[in-house]
């Protein structure tokens, strides 16, 4: 296969609440996920791919190791690192008055990145929104997006110097499903009504920041040609049974509601059929407003970030009738005329992820051909019970072959013409994962939560990953040699006592 080109960017990916810490230092404020994090705290038993949620007060204390972390993003040789600043650092009290120890925090950290020779990627929202905001209506309602253009205007101005590449928001769909159709997370609305008007503000917010990117251009504060884009999570829809119509119909209806819904408002500037049927259904027509919809139209996006783990095997309703054996039970995802299913013939992660790398190129065109916009993997990683070896280190074998098996996808959809700017795995350094607490371990680069020493280890893949962007191509999955990164993490971790402290 190609090489990759010389200008791709292979970069990681990370959250400010699942990284950051510091959550009561620099004139900050609690927001939606540190209250959750409070009032939800829950260990279960060692070793169990369960739920855990435990305290974001300090995380992998990104906060006070920031110029550490780019010294070491700069010994992987990564060129890009996706980073969703924290809304509460920056804004603490209200919408309008800026807490500059915040936008200076942000401002230092991606000095000391482009000083290590990587481009900060910001996402403007993930999923966290500050208690004051919340307090307002939060992201169901219209002063998430009054507010949400104050943000965008501070963030272009002040840091718009650094990068020309920037998210208006990372996966709405898994944030609103899981936050407001459901109550998994904060602020746990498990409201219908709630969730549609949250897609609606969501969507008007990124053609809020379009128009503030712009403005910002115009200033002189953001490069002319820089990109603005947003960041989903679609799975790919596969039938169960690729004869049978039925649950091809499932699988025409699965990608209006995990695709069309989530991508075409901020990138086609319109809503599919489905929003306005629930619309209609919920009776919110009053929140509809034509100048708004005015704006979704003449403020698209340049770009789309996809966050990659799996596709989706869909199945009709009829197959929740059928004795079929299923690894896990079957999901829907916001409609019931499709079915998330489980066959147990696939491969599944330890925290029951489907595993079919084959599905990202194959995606990755479907994508092109819908939208023909430049395309970014903005998160694809393998959640594990990393452990670690003798000598301190982990020898992660499992996820260099994810990893590997889906960047050569990224590799060959550029092969046959799909225009992927870049790859950006999840994540950096180990982390508090929303579905695993610090169990669920994703990191190239290990942290010492257990004895709070906050300290970095690196991992085998942190050295597969240098090897394919030194290469800039990805290494045959039959001849990996995990000796030798096995090896380089070891002699790192022995003979360069600054990196790893
Ligand atoms: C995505 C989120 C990330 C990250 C990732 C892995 O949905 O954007 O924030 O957490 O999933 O998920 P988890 O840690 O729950 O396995």
């Amino acid at each position: 296969m190609k090489k990759f080109p010389k200008n791709f960017i292979f970069s990681t990916s990370t959250c400010s609440y699942q990284i950051e810490g510091g959550r009561l230092l620099g004139g900050r404020t609690h927001s939606n996920w540190d209250k959750f994090t409070i009032d939800n705290y829950y260990i279960p038993p060692a070793g169990e791919a369960k739920r855990e949620i435990a305290s974001i007060d300090v995380a992998a204390d990104y906060y006070h190791r920031y110029e550490q972390d780019a010294v070491i993003m700069k010994e992987i040789g990564v060129n890009g690192f996706v980073y969703n600043m924290d809304w509460s650092r920056i804004f603490p009290h209200n919408e309008n008055d800026v807490n500059e120890e915040g936008i200076q925090f942000y401002e230092n950290a991606f000095k000391a990145l482009v000083e290590n020779g990587v481009k900060p990627i910001p996402i403007l929202y993930h999923w966290d929104s500050p208690l004051w905001l919340e307090k307002l209506g939060g992201s169901s309602s219209p002063a998430f997006v009054k507010a949400f253009r104050n943000l965008a205007k501070v963030l272009f101005e002040r840091l718009g110097k650094y990068t020309d590449i920037w998210y208006v928001s990372d996966e709405n769909s898994s944030y609103t499903t899981s936050a407001y159709l459901d109550d998994y997370n904060p602020p746990q609305k498990n409201d219908e009504k709630e969730f549609w008007k949250a897609i609606y503000y969501l969507s008007i917010s990124g053609a809020v920041a379009k128009e503030e990117f712009d403005k910002a251009k115009q200033k002189g504060f953001i490069a002319k040609d820089a990109l603005l884009g947003i960041d989903h999570d679609w799975c790919p829809a596969i039938p169960y049974d690729k004869n049978d119509k039925d649950d091809l119909k499932a699988c025409d209806i699965f990608n209006e509601y995990n695709l069309h819904l989530y991508l075409d408002p901020n990138i086609l500037g319109e809503f599919p059929n489905c929003f306005w049927e629930a619309i209609k259904k919920f009776k919110l027509e009053n929140i509809i407003n034509q100048a708004e919809l005015k704006q979704l139209k003449e403020n698209t996006l340049d770009l789309i970030g996809w966050n990659y783990y799996r596709p989706a095997i869909i199945a009709s309703p009829k197959r929740l009738k059928q004795d079929i054996k299923w690894h896990n039970d079957p999901a829907f995802f916001i409609t019931k005329d499709a079915w998330i299913v489980f066959p147990t013939t696939e491969k599944y992660t330890a925290w029951k992820w489907l595993i079919k790398p084959e599905y990202l190129s194959i995606g990755g065109m479907d994508l092109q051909n819908r939208y023909h916009k430049p395309l970014m993997i903005l998160e694809n990683g393998l959640g594990y019970f990393d452990v670690k070896n003798n000598n301190g280190i982990v020898e992660d074998n499992y996820r260099i072959d994810y990893l590997n098996d889906h960047l050569k996808e990224v590799q060959l959809a550029i092969e046959n013409g799909v225009n992927f700017i870049g790859y950006s795995l999840w994540t950096y350094c180990d982390i508090f994962s929303p579905s695993g607490g610090y169990r669920k371990k994703y990191g190239l680069v290990g942290v010492n939560f257990e004895d709070k020493t906050l300290s970095r280890y690196p991992k085998a893949s942190m050295y597969w990953y240098k090897d394919v962007i030194n290469k800039l191509d990805t290494i045959d999955s039959k001849s990996i040699d995990y000796q030798k990164y096995i090896k380089q993490a070891q002699e790192s971790f022995k003979t360069k006592k600054s990196l790893w402290k």
